[in-house]
Order: C-alpha cells, then sequence, then structure tokens
C-alpha cells in the first residue's frame, strides 16, 4: 500500500460509501458511460471494475470510457493477474481468506507482485471472505473454494479476524454475484463488532432497503452489480437514500 494511500484514507474516513460495480463483461460501451455519469453525479466514493472471468477483452476501453466521464477514483477488483491496468486509481488486492485455494491465496500474488510492483497502483491488501447466499455463483466456481454456509456467524467473524490479523488493510463480505442472499444482518453486525477493519458487503443487493439495513447492520461499504447493470438509475437511488437518511458514521 502507498503511504499516504489517498484511496485508503477514503476507506478510513468513518462516512458510510455506496459503491457501484462494473463487470465489463457485462456491459456496453453506452452502458458504461451512463454508470460513469450517474456515479459523477451521485458522488460516490469509487467504483469497483472487474470479474470473476472476462472473455471479451474490453477492460481497457471501458476503464478509459469510465475515465473520461467521471472523477470518481477506479479501484481493480480483480478476478485474476489479467485483470491488472495501471489506467486505474488501486486495487484490491484479494486473498480469498475463507477458501483453502493456495492459488487465491498466494500463489497468483506471486504472479502479479512485480508486474503491481511496476504498475504504480495504489494497493489494497484486502481479505475477501466468500459466504453463501442461496445459490453457486461464479466466484465460488472459478476460485474453486467452498463459501462459508449462510448462518455460520462464528466461522466468519474468526475468518475476519484471521485477515485483520494477517495485516489485510480491508475485509470484503461477498455472497457473489447474482447471489438469492446478501449476507445476514446478525452476521455484518458481529464481525463489525470483531475487526476494526472497514468492511464491505457485497453480493445479492438489490434494492434502496437492502443497501440501508446492510449500512445499519454495520457495513461501511455497500457494493452493487448486478442490479446496476440492469438498472443504472439505481446508483441515484442508493447515493441519495444514504444521504437522505443520514447513516451513522461507520
Ligand atoms: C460481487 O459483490 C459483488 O462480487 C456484487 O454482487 O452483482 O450481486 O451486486 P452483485
Amino acid at each position: 500500500m502507498k503511504e499516504n494511500s489517498t484511496v485508503y484514507k477514503k476507506f478510513q474516513d468513518g462516512e458510510k460509501k455506496f459503491v457501484p460495480l462494473v463487470d465489463p463483461d457485462k456491459f456496453t460501451s453506452a452502458g458504461i458511460k451512463k454508470v460513469a455519469n450517474f456515479s459523477e453525479k451521485a458522488g460516490v466514493a469509487f467504483i469497483f471494475f472487474g470479474g470473476s472471468l472476462v472473455t471479451k477483452n474490453k477492460n481497457l476501453e471501458f476503464l478509459k470510457i469510465l475515465k473520461e466521464n467521471c472523477s470518481v477514483p477506479i479501484i481493480l477488483f480483480p478476478g485474476n493477474q489479467y485483470q491488472i491496468l495501471e489506467e486505474a486509481d488501486g486495487i484490491l488486492l484479494l486473498s480469498l481468506i475463507s477458501g483453502r485455494n493456495a492459488e487465491m491465496l498466494i500463489g497468483n500474488h506471486v504472479i502479479a507482485a512485480p508486474v503491481l510492483k511496476a504498475s504504480g497502483l495504489d494497493i489494497i491488501p484486502t481479505g475477501y471472505i466468500l459466504i453463501d447466499g442461496g445459490k453457486p455463483t461464479a466466484v465460488s466456481y472459478m476460485s474453486n473454494s467452498t463459501p462459508i454456509p449462510y448462518d455460520k456467524d462464528d466461522i466468519a467473524c474468526c475468518t475476519a479476524l484471521a485477515g485483520e490479523m494477517l495485516g489485510m488493510r480491508l475485509i470484503y463480505l461477498d455472497c457473489g454475484s447474482g447471489a438469492i442472499n446478501p449476507a445476514s444482518t446478525s452476521m455484518i453486525q458481529k464481525i463489525k463488532k470483531t475487526i476494526a477493519l472497514p468492511l464491505i458487503i457485497g453480493g445479492g443487493i438489490r434494492t434502496v432497503r437492502q443497501a440501508e439495513i446492510i449500512w445499519n447492520a454495520g457495513a461501511d461499504v455497500v457494493v452493487v452489480g448486478n442490479a446496476i447493470e440492469e438498472n443504472p438509475d439505481l446508483i441515484l437511488k442508493i447515493a441519495e437514500s444514504r444521504k437522505k437518511n443520514g447513516l451513522p458514521r461507520g
């Protein structure tokens, strides 16, 4: 991580955040432009960019469209090391700490390390915890890892705590893109009480109400991907609700 990382400072500023996630495989260039315009208007903290599997080779083109159409920092959320683009502002260096797949814990990082070092990206070490959100997702399949069962709050808490002790700077609790259920409020509350790191929640959040419930349970950052692909207006609606409700500081 950069010394005085502006990206990390923003994660730590105590404000509840909403972050749209752009999976470049699922957008057209017109859709990407819409996300950029709405994100700028909504004043979102970041845009996350990446996916479990990218087949269309549009990553750089779409990243440039985002950069040209908004001033929001773009943070890579990569499914693998082929998604590293130095044109972004930062990267969540994800270690899949809920899994027992050595490649996702350290192997891919070894391969990526020299590329990351040369990139100048702001690198944020992130403990990534996959939770069962009611159906198998691309991330569970592609990472060859078993999600933590939906109701096993204790396993999720100990995993987050171990991630914190290992030096991760963020914890990202994810049910995977398109999950039927987002992580439970009880799991979010307990993890929030267990660790001091900023807590990101994603996977299966589709409505303003769900985002509010998750913020109130203790999430610092709510991430929405699928639902904004279908309805980019939701970016404005979720951002408005965040401001209107004067959510408590995280
Ligand atoms: C997936 O957390 C993200 O990794 C977002 O999930 O696409 O279901 O919003 P959704």
